[in-house]
């Protein structure tokens, strides 16, 4: 039995991996809202309504909540952060258009929440990488909270969120602390 409970927000541009982040994480069956993109965004599907997934670690249920890329859906980023306990913003390396949408993204989940953030920088073997410091300047983030991810990995996947409550957490006081999730 989890005797706590981790809200997890995951979110970002389109196409940076958010859906695939909370799949490839999730133990429980995958909650997914894809349906066929009107317009050619580079990919077949997109996230219309709220990913859903869940992870134990110890003593901790671990909820994942990816929401949709399409800024038209903002209202469903309004309504999803509500509660959260950190923030998973994916940004797709090889799309660098696409970090002025997440900059954006950031701003707006700002208004609603202030918690523990780790960025994360998918894709970054289709593209020369950016260094984190840079994107961590450009997203107003300290550069140790931005991370390399393949959200294809659960390895790659695990030690994101191993990043966000072990360090990044930890710094901000607002999850738990001690650093003994186990994420293996
Ligand atoms: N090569 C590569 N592909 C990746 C990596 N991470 C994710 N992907 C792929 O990138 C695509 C991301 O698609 P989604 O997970 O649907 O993206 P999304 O953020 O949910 O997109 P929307 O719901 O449309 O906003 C998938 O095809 C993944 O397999 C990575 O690190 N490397
Ligand atoms: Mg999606």
């Amino acid at each position: 039995m989890q005797e706590y409970v981790a809200k997890i927000l995951v979110a970002g541009p389109v196409g940076s991996g958010k859906s695939t982040f909370v799949r490839t994480l999730s133990d429980t069956p995958f909650v997914d809202t894809d349906v066929l993109a009107s317009e050619d965004i580079g990919k077949v599907g997109t996230t219309v309504g709220i990913d859903f997934g869940t992870m134990d670690v110890d003593d901790v249920r671990i909820l994942l909540f990816g929401v949709p890329g399409q800024e038209r859906f903002d209202f469903l980023w309004e309504v999803t952060c509500n509660g959260a306990h950190a923030l998973v913003l994916l940004v797709a390396a090889d799309r660098p258009a696409c970090f002025v949408e997440a900059k954006k993204t950031l701003k707006f989940l700002q208004k609603f929440i202030d918690v523990p953030t780790v960025i994360g920088l998918t894709r970054t073997d289709l593209s020369e990488e950016w260094p984190p410091e840079e994107v961590g300047i450009y997203l107003g983030v300290p550069p140790d909270c931005v991370v390399n991810v393949d959200a294809r990995s659960r390895e790659s996947a695990l030690e994101t969120l191993r990043i966000l409550f072990e360090y990044v957490a930890p710094k901000s006081n607002s999850l738990r602390s001690e650093g003994s999730f186990s994420l293996v």
